[in-house]
Formats: C-alpha cells, sequence, structure tokens
C-alpha cells in the first residue's frame, strides 16, 4: 500500500469561504471604481462560478450574460487590467480580516505538521491571493508551511483542466497516489481527479449541488471537537471531525 506523504489544499471555498463575500464583492469593486454599471449579485456570481479563473470569469460573464458591451481597444487587456485592481480589493479585504478559515483547517494543518507530512496548495486563484489569505489567517510564517504553492496562471489551463495538481506533484517530486487533496467543488475534483490524486471534498454554498463523482468522501466541513461535521456521501471518518487518522485511512481506502 502507498504510503501518504502530502495534503495538497485548495483555496476558495476550501480554507476559506471566499467566494460570497471576498472575490464577489472585490469585482464589483473593481467594476465601480471602472465606472461600469455591472453588479454580480449572490446568484449570478454563483452561475459565473461554473469558470474558475477571475480573467476567464469577467470574459465569460461579457460572452453569455452582458453581450452589448463594447470595448474598442484591447478586451484581454481590458480584462487584465480591471482583474488587477480587483486583486488589489481582494488583498486589501483579506488584510482587514474580513474572511476566516473554515472550520477544522486550521486544527488539521498542525496535526499533518505534527505528523511530519508535507504540505501543499493548488488553486485558481492569484497569487497574492493565497499569499494574503495565509498570511492573515496562519501568519507570515506559514507560507513556509507550504512546500508548494500552485496558483492562478502558473500554468496553461486552469481547473477542471489537471494541469495545476500535476504541476504542484512535480514541484513535490511526488506520485498522485503518494497524495491527498481537500477540494470544494466539481471543477477541483475534475481537476485532482485528472491528475489521479484522492481527494476528500468539502462542500460549501455554491457547491452543495455540484457532482462530486470520483471523491473518496463528501463532507460538509472538517469538523472542530465541538462541531460535528458530516459525512455526505462516501467513506465515513472515525468520530465527529476530520483527524490526521482520517486521512490515512480514507487514503488507505482510496
Ligand atoms: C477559485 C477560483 C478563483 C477565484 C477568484 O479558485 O476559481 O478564480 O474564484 O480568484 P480555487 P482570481 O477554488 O481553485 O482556489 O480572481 O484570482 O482568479
Ligand atoms: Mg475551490
Amino acid at each position: 500500500m502507498t504510503q501518504l506523504k502530502a495534503v495538497i489544499f485548495d483555496v476558495d471555498g476550501t480554507l476559506a469561504e471566499t467566494e460570497r463575500d471576498g472575490h464577489r464583492v472585490a469585482f464589483n469593486l473593481a467594476f465601480s471604481d471602472a465606472g461600469l454599471d455591472w453588479i454580480w449579485d449572490e446568484g449570478l456570481y454563483g452561475k459565473l462560478l461554473a469558470v474558475t479563473g477571475g480573467k476567464e470569469r469577467i470574459r465569460y460573464f461579457l460572452s453569455d450574460f452582458h453581450h452589448d458591451f463594447k470595448h474598442e481597444g484591447d478586451l484581454t487587456q481590458f480584462i487584465a487590467l480591471l482583474h488587477a485592481e480587483k486583486t488589489k480589493h481582494y488583498v486589501r479585504l483579506l488584510e482587514s480580516n474580513a474572511i476566516a478559515l473554515r472550520p477544522g483547517v486550521v486544527r488539521l494543518i498542525n496535526e499533518i505538521r505534527k505528523s511530519g507530512l508535507r504540505l501543499a496548495i493548488a488553486t485558481t486563484t492569484t497569487p497574492a491571493n493565497v499569499t494574503a489569505l495565509v498570511a492573515n489567517t496562519l501568519g507570515e510564517d506559514a507560507l513556509d508551511w507550504f512546500d508548494c504553492i500552485a496558483a492562478g496562471d502558473i500554468v496553461p489551463a486552469k481547473k477542471p483542466a489537471p494541469d495545476i495538481f500535476d504541476y504542484c506533484l512535480e514541484q513535490l517530486g511526488l506520485k498522485a497516489e503518494e497524495c491527498i487533496v481537500f477540494e470544494d467543488s466539481a471543477n477541483g475534483v475534475l481537476s485532482s481527479c485528472g491528475a489521479n490524486i484522492p481527494t476528500i471534498v468539502t462542500l460549501n454554498d455554491y457547491t452543495k449541488e455540484d457532482d462530486f463523482s470520483g471523491a473518496i468522501s463528501v463532507l460538509d466541513h472538517l469538523g472542530e471537537p465541538n462541531l460535528a461535521c458530516e459525512v455526505i456521501t462516501g467513506q465515513k471518518i472515525s468520530g465527529s471531525f476530520v483527524t490526521m487518522d482520517d486521512l490515512k485511512q480514507l487514503h488507505a481506502q482510496s
């Protein structure tokens, strides 16, 4: 049986519920600053999340939801500049401690570190966003806990393509079967399973109706000693919150 050597975390929706009150708000602030009357409400944003990547999401919005917008110059450059402003707003939101980590994330990361297993991140979001989230929730030093932070445009194709997880495995120098992934969305599971990495899902409001086929288990969150989690589908855990022993057990069953 292959030994578990690393745990790879997705970021948005997995480490923290960043989409509704973080990214969505930052997009709307950037649109307003640019004098655009675009407003992504919670419902529309849930539809736009079908496309990963903020720049790609803006392009999807224009192509599928806001056809009458005409831009005279280079649309790609326009979107890139708009997205860069959005990232500044998002980082400022994180620096104001607007977003906390999900239940069980700090506890489990500390258990993983104590066990000697390696940690990594594989995300579609912009690297600056990862730095801001980790530094403002776990502390500046915590960035060094992750042997690889694979993020954003570092790969040609974003999730659901497997590229970001393939890149992360290459950086770790590990095989897919030596790792386990935490994800929150259908795009994320398609990506991690596309890279043949055993995957556990902690879903959220935006992804609760997603298809998580291929995941070992789907839970509502990682749980805490005083906050029981629920296994919605797939392999069970030993108690009422996910522990390091559960990770090893779930990996062995994958
Ligand atoms: C989620 C995404 C990202 C964020 C927005 O990433 O798809 O695009 O929604 O961040 P993941 P950017 O779940 O893989 O962490 O605007 O920086 O893309
Ligand atoms: Mg995610």
